[in-house]
């Protein structure tokens, strides 16, 4: 462990969390260890999921919200999933300039994320970058996704507040969005309500509300109309988070989420601890003839599986 490296990163010092950052994307031994040392001083910072289409304004958005809560004095995280250039790194670059005015302010933290490449899973990565902010203090961590895959369904269940972002004249965008988003929404957002449309989106997505089913006292999703460009609506954009955040605190849904989210974390840990387990301990011998008897069609994988993990478990 590098205890100069995590009492910086506990400082608040923004070298010192890319660096290590970088580490986890390396996913070197160090890293992993820092990770470890930085965890109890995590679980602070609240965590808002922003996701919707691409080019609905998400980004915008969140540079609003940036401004919002600046003015409170809020620290911030941010962290752009960009699921359409993983490799070119282009969009990603965009989202940088588009948030540059906050870039030379230290109380905001930007940091993307490609969605592919991730050994160790994109959640994983997701919430070792959430960690990382946390322990630097910051008060809210925004969180962008294109919400297109199942992996940012995972990060989208996983938030605190999660605002599902649409806009009119992409009549087709509720039927994109994977059902999963659309349950797991706090809050929809109707961005660029200076387009035309933005009143017959809002009547559907109405009646799509009003058909569910709320528990009494249940939390049932507000709708934001917003101007993101011009920096409209995001006032009541914050007063909705706020008031989600009251709402999940009084009724005990916040530490609910929070269980569910370290569930998930454990599972992914169990997964990859007993993967890398299996990997450097496995008999070669046993295991070539496993694959011998797969090529043969004598065993399934899924059995061969279970006779592996039956050996490990004696
Ligand atoms: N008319 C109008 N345009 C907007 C509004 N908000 C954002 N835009 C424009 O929409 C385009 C996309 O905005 P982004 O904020 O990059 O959208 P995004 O959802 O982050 O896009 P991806 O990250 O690529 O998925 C930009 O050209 C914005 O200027 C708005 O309220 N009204
Ligand atoms: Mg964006």
């Amino acid at each position: 462990m590098n205890t100069g490296l995590v009492t910086k990163i506990l400082e608040g010092n923004i070298l010192a969390a890319s660096r290590l950052m970088r580490g986890i994307e390396d996913e070197t031994p160090d890293a992993i260890e820092d990770l470890k040392s930085i965890y109890p001083h995590t679980g602070r910072a609240y965590i808002v999921g922003v996701t919707g289409a691409p080019g609905v304004g998400k980004s915008t958005l969140v540079d609003c919200l940036i401004n919002v809560l600046r003015r409170e004095d809020m620290t911030i995280g941010v962290i752009a999933i960009d699921p359409t250039s993983p490799f070119t790194g282009g969009a990603i670059l965009g989202d940088r300039i588009r948030m540059q005015s906050h870039c030379i302010d230290n109380a905001v933290f930007i940091r993307s994320l490609a969605s592919r490449g991730w050994v160790g899973g994109l959640s994983k990565a997701t919430m070792s970058t959430i960690h990382i902010m946390d322990a630097m203090g910051k008060d809210i961590i925004l969180v962008e996704t294109m919400g297109a895959g199942q992996a940012e369904i995972n990060i989208v269940r996983v938030t605190d507040t999660s605002i599902v972002v649409l806009s009119p004249g992409m009549g087709d965008e509720i039927q994109m969005m994977k059902a999963g988003i659309l349950e797991a929404a706090d809050i929809f957002v109707i961005n660029k309500a200076d387009e035309a449309g933005a009143d017959t989106l809002k009547t559907e997505l109405e009646v799509m509300l009003d058909m569910r089913v709320y528990p009494p006292g249940g939390w049932k999703p507000g709708i934001v109309l917003t101007e993101a460009i011009f920096g409209k609506g995001a006032e009541e954009l914050t007063a909705e988070v706020l008031r989600h955040k009251q709402f999940l605190v009084s009724s005990g849904g916040l530490e609910k989420r929070r269980k569910e989210r370290a569930k998930v974390e454990l599972f992914e840990a169990i997964e990859s601890s007993v993967k890398n387990h299996i990997y450097n301990n496995i008999d070669e011998g046993c295991l070539e003839k496993l694959v011998d008897n797969l090529v043969q069609r004598k065993t399934d994988p899924h059995s061969a599986a279970l006779e592996i993990i039956g050996q490990f478990s004696q």
